[in-house]
């Protein structure tokens, strides 16, 4: 759980929450759950994970499921991607806006149906993820070209989508940002590193990129030397 902390100078408790990361030298599954803390204003550690640690197996018998990353909260410990970002999303409500019918608007919608389409569009966030990291692990030379040949339905499935919530001007969900808005706009941005062009046919995502990057504070993450010198992939290829 968050401690109270006072911070520097200031008389105002506040909540500074203990976040450890513990993965590879990537950004892989982690880098939707860094551009989320960043824009939230919280930090985090780092724990890198050397191939060398890694195969010594105590990261990997102790891991719930055998894999990292593993996120720790003070004495809490948590793994899977997707379940850490839901963590995160319910930890850090949008305290700018008031409670609307005893739902905190935050970053996991405003409404049990905010929160269900939330999770629809995760999974489909997920699906292609899946697919991007058999091709980056499993088939990259013979496997790129017809990736990249069916970028195009795949993409186009998240621009309907996006279109459908507000004309497509603001979020995938309701009114506000969401944690699966970080994880889209990851998911994209290293699609445009693989195929440059891949957004042709997406006007709508192309602005949605455009206009989530240049929020100020994921602004300033995505041009830190922690993010640009990362890794995509923890075996190089992108
Ligand atoms: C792989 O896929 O980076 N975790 C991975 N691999 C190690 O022994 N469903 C969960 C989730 O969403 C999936 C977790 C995930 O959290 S991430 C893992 O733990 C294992 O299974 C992709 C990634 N891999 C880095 C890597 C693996 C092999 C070559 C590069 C680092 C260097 C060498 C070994 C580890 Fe390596």
């Amino acid at each position: 759980m968050p401690k109270l902390r006072r911070p520097a100078g200031g008389p105002v408790l506040c909540l500074m929450p203990e976040y450890c990361i513990t993965y590879f030298n990537a950004r892989g599954r982690c880098e939707a759950m860094r551009m989320l803390m960043a824009d939230q204003g919280v930090e985090w550690k780092e724990e890198i994970v050397t191939h060398d640690t890694w195969q010594k197996g105590d990261l990997k018998r102790d891991a719930a499921f055998g894999q990292i990353p593993k996120f720790q909260d003070g004495n809490l410990t948590l793994y899977q991607s997707n379940a850490i970002l839901g963590y995160l999303a319910r930890n850090h409500e949008n305290y700018t806006l008031l409670v609307k019918n005893g739902w905190t608007v935050g970053l996991y919608g405003k409404n049990p149906l905010e929160a269900t389409l939330i999770d629809m569009v995760n999974d489909g966030v997920d699906d292609l993820r899946g697919k991007y990291q058999r091709l980056i692990y499993q088939n990259y030379e013979n496997g790129k070209d017809d990736y990249i040949k069916a970028l195009a339905t795949e993409l186009g499935h998240f621009e309907r989508l996006l279109a459908s919530n507000k004309e497509g001007q603001g979020f995938m969900v309701g009114d506000e940002i969401s944690f699966v808005d970080y994880n889209l706009l990851d998911l994209l941005r290293i699609h445009l590193v693989l195929a440059p062009d891949c957004l042709s046919g997406c006007p709508l995502l192309s602005a949605y990129i455009k206009r989530l990057s240049s929020r100020p504070k994921i602004e300033a993450f995505l041009c830190s030397a922690a993010h640009k010198n990362r890794p995509i992939n923890g075996n190089g290829k992108q």
